[in-house]
């Protein structure tokens, strides 16, 4: 039996990536009655059909998956953010690191249109997530600035990048290989929003070991994590919790918590603290209305 690596899903069908080259497959019958799901990034078996087609008949067991994107064993996720145009949001990026780390994959950081700003608050922005232990890299995509560096951290791995419509992800991904041609959006003016140019997720192997998944763009996220276990996902804290009162302190409304002192102080970054508080209270709510 053949295996291999699905690259591309396109209605119904599955390119695989084998020993041979390319084929595209459908997925046995049976999978759709038993539940079983095909991911981009999934390794499969096959049964090859003539010198290009195949039928997939089992997914083989995966290490981890994303849901945004949808993405199975991937080693690394480039989080995608733009400085400007769109303009950040601190709370979806952190939401999206910590999306990657609860997969159980490791999350760098990418800050694109570093040409279109300040480059002190580019450099203090980056630097929150540096202190957090992420490698952030700033990048300006359109003169080439930091390509060779994220080159370097994608290297012998599979990546794939994640991040709101607009912020450069297939711009970052055309750099990184211009045999490529992704289709490249432009943002809305009017709604300061991209255009959700890419629609599919699709693995290109750049080299021998190392892949890149370009992706949709997404705006919303859901985290899929305890609200007391929250705080354990922010490592910018531990320090400071350990000067907390007591042991599993939420950092929320306790006296003398030594995170929100910090959080002051501006030893914590205020944004960082805001979004926890801001998942902390939207996970608290959702399990309100589970119970
Ligand atoms: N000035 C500047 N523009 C950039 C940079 N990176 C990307 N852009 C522009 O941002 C726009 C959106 O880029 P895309 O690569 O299409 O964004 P995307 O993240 O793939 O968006 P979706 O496919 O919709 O999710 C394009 O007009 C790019 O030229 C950058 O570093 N600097
Ligand atoms: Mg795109
Ligand atoms: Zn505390």
């Amino acid at each position: 039996m053949a295996q291999g690596r699905v690259i591309r899903a396109i209605s119904g069908f599955f390119d695989v990536q084998g020993d041979d080259g390319v084929r595209r497959c459908r997925a046995r019958g049976v999978f759709k009655k038993n539940g079983v799901t095909v991911l981009v990034g999934d390794q499969v078996a096959y049964e090859p059909i003539g010198s290009r087609e195949g039928i997939i008949t089992e997914v083989l067991p995966r290490v981890n998956e994303l849901i945004r994107p949808p993405i199975a064993n991937v080693d690394h996720v480039l989080v995608v953010f733009s400085l400007v145009t769109p303009d950040l949001s601190t709370l979806m990026l952190d939401k999206t690191i910590i999306a990657a780390m609860l997969a159980g994959v490791r999350p760098s950081v990418i800050l694109t249109k570093a040409d279109l700003a300040p480059a002190d608050e580019a450099e203090r922005i980056r630097c929150i997530y540096e202190q957090c232990g992420y490698t952030a890299l700033t990048v300006a995509l359109k003169e080439g600035v930091g390509i060779e560096e994220v080159r370097r951290l994608m290297k012998g791995r599979v990546n794939v990048v994640a991040g709101p419509s607009g912020a450069g992800k297939s711009t970052l991904a055309n750099a990184l290989a211009p045999n490529l041609r992704l289709q490249m959006g432009e943002v809305s003016e009017k709604i300061g929003r991209g255009k959700q140019t890419t629609r599919h997720v699709e693995l290109f192997q750049l080299e021998q070991d190392t892949w890149l998944a370009d992706a949709p763009g997404f705006s919303q996220l859901q985290l899929d994590v305890d609200s007391r276990e929250l705080r354990l996902h922010f490592p910018d804290f531990q320090e400071a919790a350990e000067s907390c009162p007591y042991r599993g302190c939420l950092h929320i409304d306790e006296e003398d918590c030594g995170v929100k002192r910090w959080a002051e102080q501006g030893n914590i970054a205020q944004s960082r603290y805001d979004s926890y508080r801001q998942l902390y209270f939207e996970i608290r709510e959702r399990e309100m209305n589970e119970y």
